[in-house]
């Protein structure tokens, strides 16, 4: 089924997780709470949490990284819920930092009821979708026939990648 075309996901949400300072497991665990209890907005499933090589900015610790699907009521609009997900890395301590550095958590939209908007701030789908192995591997594992709102097959994006994935651990340059 394609979660573009169909209404069944005309409300589903894909956020994307992601740590690399003081326990990243936990902060994962803490932000996937923080997230599943925002009013209007349920869980349906959570990928598994891999351990990832560090993207753009090589000389930093490897992240945790994770993929959440849900679902939201009629309420939340794309800029509400960035604003949310802003409002929650810094509740959990987020501060600035270098573009791709080091962060206690990031909190990306990946996909909003397959909407294709490119608006200061919010870009969907989300840039870095086709071309990171730690954002489309985990996104595939639970969703794993997942078409963009574009026609794009995410399978085939992952299939033009070059990565290795040993257990739960993802190895891209
Ligand atoms: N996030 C970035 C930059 N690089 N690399 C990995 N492995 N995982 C991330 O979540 C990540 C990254 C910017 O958001
Ligand atoms: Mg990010
Ligand atoms: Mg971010």
């Amino acid at each position: 089924m394609k979660y573009s075309d169909c209404s069944e996901f005309m409300q589903d949400i894909f956020i994307s997780l992601g740590s690399n300072m003081g326990n990243p497991a936990d902060n994962l665990e803490r932000a996937a709470q923080l997230l599943t209890d925002l009013p209007g907005l349920s869980l349906v499933k959570k990928s598994s949490v891999y351990l990832t090589e560090p993207q753009g900015m090589k000389d930093q610790p490897w992240f945790a990284n994770q993929v959440m699907w849900m679902r939201c009521g009629d309420s939340w609009q794309p800029l509400d819920l960035l604003a949310a997900l802003k409002e929650l890395e810094k509740n959990m301590g987020r501060i600035p930092g270098p573009r791709n550095g080091p962060r206690v958590i990031d909190l990306d939209i990946l996909l909003f009821a397959g909407m294709e908007i490119n608006e200061e701030g919010l870009i969907l789908p989300h840039h870095g979708l086709g071309s990171r192995a730690f954002v489309l591997i985990p996104l595939l594992e639970i969703f794993p026939e997942l078409v963009l709102p574009d026609g794009q097959v995410a399978a085939r994006l992952l299939q033009g990648l070059e990565f290795r994935l040993e257990g739960h651990k993802i190895f891209q340059t």
